[in-house]
C-alpha cells in the first residue's frame, strides 16, 4: 500500500517531485486550507511535511499519523511531547543551516555596531557630499560578546567570532562540556558584562521573555541586542522601550514577537537592523533542508528509521 502523505506550505518542487514518486501526496497551501479540508480526505495520512507546524489539535485530525517531518531546527511550533505521546515521531533539519544562521550573525553584528544600514542611507540621502562624514561607530574588537544558549548554531557562531579579537562568553541553563569559554549559570551577571548579547535559543514556554526589561537594563545604553533565535524569546514592548529611553544602545532583530509584523516603531529606529526571519535562507542551505525533510520520510517508510528525531521522540527511534 502506498502511504499518504500530507504537505502543508509552499516547499521547493523537489520535495514535492521526490515526495510524489514514492507517497500519495495530499496538499493543502496553509493552515487556513488544512482547516477547510474533510476528515474523510485526512483519515489515511500516515506521514505529514510542515514548516515547522503541528499544534495538537492539528495532530488529532490525523488518526492514523506516524511521522511528522518538520522543515527548521526549531520546531517550537510542533506539539512534539504530544505527539510523541500518541507514538508519533517527529523530525527536523538540524546542522545543515548552522553555518548560514552563523554567517547571518556575524552579518546583523557587524552591520549594527557599524551602523551599516543607516550610512548607506546618509551616502544615498546627499549627506555625505553636503554635511561631510558620516558620525564614528563603535568596533567589535576588544568587546565581550555573550551567547544565549551554546547550542549547534550558538558553538558556530562562537567560532565564527574567534577572529574578530572579541571575548566570547555563554549562558544556558547547563554548563557545556568540552568549550573553553567563559560559561555564566545566571543571564543576568552575564549580560552586565557584555557588549553584545545574542539569542539563539528554542523558542517555546522555556524561554518565553528571557531577554527581559532587568536583561536589557543589565546590557546597557552601549550595548547591542541580536535576536536570531525566536520572537518570543524577546519581550519587544520592553525591547522598544529600552530602546526609546536610551537604555540599550541597539539591536539586530531577523525573528518577531507577531511574524511577518513588526511594530512601527522598530522600523522607526536608526540604531535598529531588521532582517525578515532569513537566517537560514539560502538557497544551499534551504535545498538541504528540504532534502533532509524528505529523507526523514522516506527513511521511516522504507526502513523504520529516521535520520533526525528531536530529542522529545528519540526514544521512539530505538
Ligand atoms: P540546540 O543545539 O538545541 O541549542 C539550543 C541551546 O539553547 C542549548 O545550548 C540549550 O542549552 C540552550 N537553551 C535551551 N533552553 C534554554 C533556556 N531556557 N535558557 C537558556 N538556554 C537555553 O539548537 P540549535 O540547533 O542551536 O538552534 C537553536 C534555535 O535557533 C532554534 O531552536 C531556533 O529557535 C533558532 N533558529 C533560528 C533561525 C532563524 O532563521 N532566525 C534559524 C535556525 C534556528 P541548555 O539545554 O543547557 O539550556
Ligand atoms: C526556518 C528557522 O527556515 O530552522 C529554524 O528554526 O527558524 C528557519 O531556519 C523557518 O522556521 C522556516 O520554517
Amino acid at each position: 500500500m502506498v502511504a499518504e502523505v500530507l504537505v502543508v506550505g509552499k516547499f521547493f518542487p523537489s520535495v514535492v517531485e521526490d515526495l510524489g514518486k514514492q507517497f500519495t501526496l495530499i496538499q493543502a497551501a496553509n493552515a487556513d486550507a488544512f482547516a477547510a479540508m474533510d476528515d474523510t480526505a485526512l483519515a489515511n495520512i500516515e506521514g505529514f511535511a510542515t514548516f515547522g507546524w503541528a499544534p495538537a489539535d492539528v495532530i488529532d485530525r490525523l488518526p492514523k499519523l506516524k511521522l511528522i517531518s518538520s522543515f527548521g531546527v526549531g520546531y517550537d511550533g510542533v506539539a512534539a511531547d504530544y505527539a510523541a505521546s500518541k507514538n508519533i515521531i517527529v523530525t527536523h533539519t538540524p546542522n545543515v543551516l548552522n553555518d548560514d544562521v552563523a554567517n547571518t550573525t556575524i552579518a546583523l553584528i557587524l552591520t549594527t555596531m557599524r551602523r551599516i544600514v543607516e550610512q548607506d542611507r546618509y551616502l544615498r540621502a546627499g549627506r555625505w557630499a553636503g554635511e561631510g562624514n558620516a558620525p564614528l561607530t563603535r568596533s567589535i574588537a576588544g568587546k565581550t560578546v555573550g551567547i544565549v544558549g551554546l547550542g549547534r548554531i550558538g558553538e558556530a557562531i562562537a567560532h565564527k567570532l574567534s577572529v574578530f579579537n572579541c571575548t566570547t562568553v555563554y549562558h544556558s541553563r547547563n554548563e557545556k562540556p568540552g568549550v573553553d569559554y567563559r560559561y555564566y549559570g545566571g543571564l543576568k551577571e552575564m549580560a552586565q558584562d557584555c557588549d553584545v548579547l545574542i539569542a539563539i535559543t528554542p523558542g517555546g514556554p522555556a524561554t518565553n521573555k528571557l531577554i527581559n526589561r532587568d536583561i536589557m537594563n543589565a546590557l546597557g545604553p552601549e550595548g547591542t541586542f541580536i535576536n536570531v533565535a525566536r520572537g518570543s524569546v524577546c519581550d519587544e514592548a520592553e525591547l522598544i522601550k529600552a530602546l526609546q529611553d536610551g537604555r540599550l544602545g541597539a539591536a539586530g532583530l531577523d525573528v518577531f514577537e507577531q511574524e511577518p509584523n513588526v511594530p512601527a516603531e522598530l522600523m522607526a529606529m536608526d540604531n535598529v537592523v531588521l532582517t525578515p526571519h532569513v537566517a537560514s535562507a539560502t538557497w544551499e542551505t534551504r535545498q538541504a533542508m528540504s532534502d533532509l525533510v524528505v529523507e526523514n520520510l522516506t527513511g521511516y517508510f522504507d526502513k523504520g528509521a529516521v535520520v533526525t528525531p528531536v530529542p522529545e521522540c528519540a526514544h521512539l527511534c530505538d
